[in-house]
């Protein structure tokens, strides 16, 4: 972490406003079908650049967007620029908000609730930068077998950027947390489309709200957050899915017990245990921490690679909750390779991995990348399937095949 580049004056001078032209629904947008390799279902997406403030995009849906990135976005580098990163918005999302009308309200199990503007929040307390990954529960869900409900997505749902802003704790420092505070719950200014619908609200416990690390932030990558990402503030919880990450921040709620909002007690949760597909009544409990993953992005599955010439693999790994420790090449008959790691951008961030196969002798089948993280986490071999797809991470697969 470092004290990042935002001053509190190229705070509110960048945060003027953010508007977004809303792309309709049903509009269609210019573009190529692209194919995620989805088992079981439709797997042809739209790839196009045609969405506002984005690069090029697969579109799974256009209003509340989601979007979600080519893997050829992970060659490039650990830091997904703004324009790639993917988009999540489970209600529809306000297409404008204006800097100075906006307030944060901090209230509930406080000393006394307060009403933050802007530039209240940037004097907070010390600007802090944490690079970290933004991956949303449902990441890869799509390559669930058997299929499971929710937005199909192919491995796209995350990307890892640098984030800029005040501590949480400093933010609830304005208030005073009161006694008996068990978690902190936040609302963003999107609403439920539909009468009745719950709004989306998310808590984490009081020990989490209170690390060093998670942020009200106002940056991205350097740039303020675009709309699309949350503009003005956002919550940042690393090492944690970005369910938590809510977006335009607008509530930050002090909480006595339990939360019992559909998102938290209904909803993002996963079987306490292992269980089969057609099994039905089971305890769940709420996904928070990721776990360990790594993905090759320098081939995809069927590409043709040289026989009888070294090859040299690449790609992305993260650790998760913590930091990377290593990752292995697997394969079949007991193929395991350790592969080099490249720089390191902190526990929270992607990490590069490199590794050379001497020479290629015949086909490589199912070979993948395995990470571990420093607190013994490792990828499993086999998927441990849930009836929402949340927290994928076994061993991601290909075949390449020599000539
Ligand atoms: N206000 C608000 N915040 C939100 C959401 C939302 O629907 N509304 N979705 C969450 C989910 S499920 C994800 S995966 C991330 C996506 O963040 P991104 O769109 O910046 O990639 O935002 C989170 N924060
Ligand atoms: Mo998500």
């Amino acid at each position: 972490m470092d004290g990042g580049k935002l001053t509190r004056r190229t705070l509110i001078a960048g945060a003027g406003g953010a508007a977004l032209t809303a792309p309709v629904l049903g509009q269609k947008l210019a573009g190529h079908l692209i194919d995620l390799g989805l088992p079981g279902g439709p797997s042809l997406r739209p790839l196009t650049p045609a969405f506002p403030g984005k690069g090029e995009m697969i579109v799974q849906r256009i209003r509340p967007p989601l979007l979600e990135a080519p893997m050829s976005v992970f060659r490039e580098g650990v830091i997904t620029p703004n324009d790639r990163m993917f988009v999540r918005w489970n209600w529809d999302m306000p297409t404008s908000v204006k800097a100075a009308d906006h307030r944060v309200a901090v209230g509930g199990a406080v000393k006394h609730a307060v009403s933050l503007t802007l530039d209240e929040i940037a004097s907070a307390g010390e600007h802090v930068s944490v690079v970290a990954i933004n991956q949303c529960a449902g990441n890869g869900r799509g390559l669930s077998d058997p299929r499971v409900t929710g937005t199909q997505w192919g491995n796209g749902a995350m990307g890892c950027a640098k984030w800029t802003g005040v501590r949480l704790k400093d933010v609830l420092a304005k208030a005073g947390v009161a006694d008996g505070a068990a978690r902190v719950r936040f609302a963003g200014l999107d609403v439920p489309l539909t009468d009745g619908a719950p709004q989306f609200i998310k808590s984490i416990p009081m020990d989490i709200a209170m690390r060093d690390d998670v942020l009200v932030a106002w940056g991205m990558n350097d740039e303020p957050l675009p709309l699309l990402h949350g503009f003005p503030l956002r919550i940042v919880v690393p090492g944690w899915f970005s369910t938590y990450w809510v977006k335009m921040l607008a509530t930050i709620e002090v909480l006595t017990g339990e939360d019992d909002s559909y998102y938290v007690a209904k909803s993002y949760r996963v079987p306490a245990a292992p269980i089969t597909p057609d099994e039905k009544d089971f305890e769940t409990v709420a996904i928070t921490a990721m776990p360990p993953r790594a993905f090759i992005t320098s081939h995809a599955d069927g590409d043709v690679v040289a026989k009888g010439k070294p090859l040299v693999l690449e790609g992305i790994a993260m650790g998760g909750e913590a930091a990377l420790a290593k990752v292995d090449l697997v394969g079949e008959r007991g193929l395991e390779i350790p592969c080099s790691l490249g720089p390191d951008e902190g526990p929270f961030a992607f990490r590069r991995w490199q590794v050379t196969i001497p020479e290629v002798t015949g086909n490589l089948a199912q070979i993948g990348v395995r990470a571990a993280n420093v607190n013994g986490a490792v990828q499993p071999e086999s998927l441990a399937w849930n009836p929402s797809g949340y927290a994928r991470n076994v061993i991601e697969r290909i075949t390449l095949r020599a000539q």
